[in-house]
């Protein structure tokens, strides 16, 4: 006998949360449960008191959050006979959809934009079989693309306007309930195509509201008689605050962005495609949408990994820098207990990790009295 029961992923996990049946065939490999860390040095550094948590998504199978959409995505779409998948990605998505078209042994058709994505994404797309169509145009174009032939040819996007990728990805809200005990005051994330936020106002909204409440307008499911809806904690919930990369923030500009651009590829996305329902969730849940330079992000994801050992990739580390920013001014006050998803794993893109790294890094000759005066010389730093 097991001492304890094997996790076998978010579906099995929270199964009378989410659309599936006693007969479905779940496809997963593992994916949530993903570490709540709390930062133990940079608040000192800053000199605030807050409670800062990190939601490490970046520890889900492939690397990134989107395990919890993908596993839900794909085992229904496996339910309802579909033989092929399709998604635009600026990398993560295609990771994730290749990844699970594997394990339930369908075809995965994957568009990313053309020398726009991170390395790693790249090689796991590739090395999972997916056939990888490259555009010579942006995540934009290629989710227009993805649309348009999904009506003529027999297979299933599963881009988050797929209902079911943000009812796998709800579960990150419950799992942070679960430890903390209670919704956190803030919870910070990059936002892209704003699923993510809205998965995860959904899931502290079902975690928060009773039976026959109506708690939030941008879950499909909200209709006032919702089956998830069963009210596991008080009706706290937190205020959701979204960054975006300052040269790919349509949330700031008020309106879709035609040629975005950032360091950031994740989140290189101009035409946010859950748009409405991400103004719906800062509306209800009292947050707001802000914006971070490139600069911001990539000092915020250094001082993750300096000061913490905690690697995650620069998009994700624009809930870090935003939600340091808006500490720093009193926005976020102290006494707060804040949680910034890191979306992705540091990992999927070392070249970017590379070019800003400034560690020592001296090349010497294979003798002991170089290394130790390599060793010396080093000590302080
Ligand atoms: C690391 O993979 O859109 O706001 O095609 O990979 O839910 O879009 C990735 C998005 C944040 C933004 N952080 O999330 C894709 C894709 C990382 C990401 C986001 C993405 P959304």
């Amino acid at each position: 006998m097991p001492f304890r029961p094997r996790y076998t992923g978010l579906i099995e996990n929270y199964r009378d949360r989410l659309p599936v049946s006693d007969d479905t065939r779940l496809i997963s490999l593992g994916e949530g449960n993903t570490p709540l860390l709390k930062l133990e040095n940079i608040p000192g550094l800053i000199g605030k008191n807050v409670d800062l948590y990190i939601k490490y998504e970046g520890l889900n199978p492939t690397g990134s959050f989107k395990d919890r959409g993908m596993t839900m995505a794909v085992t229904k779409a496996v339910e309802a006979g579909s033989k092929a998948i399709i998604c635009a990605s600026t990398g993560n998505t295609s990771a994730a959809a290749a990844a699970y078209a594997a394990r339930a042994g369908i075809t995965a058709f994957v568009l990313i934009p053309d020398g726009k994505i991170a390395l790693g994404k790249l090689a796991q797309a590739m090395m999972h079989g997916a056939t990888v169509i490259q555009i010579k145009g942006n995540f934009d174009e290629g989710m227009q693309l993805v649309k348009d032939v999904a009506k003529e040819a027999p297979v299933t996007i599963v881009n988050s306007i797929n209902p079911y990728r943000l009812q796998g990805q709800k579960t990150a809200a419950f799992e942070i309930v679960e430890e903390l005990g209670e919704a956190p005051d803030y919870h910070c994330l990059p936002v892209g195509n704003a699923g993510n936020i809205t998965a995860h106002w959904i899931g502290y909204s079902e975690y928060a509201c009773k039976a026959g409440d109506k708690v939030t307008e941008s879950c499909a499911y909200c209709d006032g008689d919702c089956k998830f809806a069963k009210g596991v904690v008080g009706s706290k919930r937190p205020k959701m605050v979204g960054y975006q990369a300052a040269g790919s923030a349509p949330f700031m500009r008020g309106g879709m962005v035609d040629d975005p651009e950032t360091v950031a590829t994740a989140i290189r996305i101009g035409h946010p495609q859950s748009w409405e329902k991400a103004w719906i969730v800062k509306e209800e849940s009292g947050g707001w949408f802000d914006e971070c330079t490139d600069d911001a992000i990539l000092a915020a994801q250094k001082l993750l990994a300096e000061k913490e050992g905690i690697f995650c990739e620069p998009a994700s580390a624009a809930s870090l820098a935003g939600a340091l920013n808006d500490i720093a001014t009193g926005k976020i006050p102290e006494g707060s207990t804040v949680v910034c998803t890191l979306t992705g794993h540091g990992l999927k893109d070392p070249d970017v990790a590379i070019q800003q790294s400034t560690a020592p890094m001296v090349t010497v000759d294979a003798t002991l009295g170089a290394v130790r005066e390599a060793i010396l010389n080093n000590m302080a730093k």
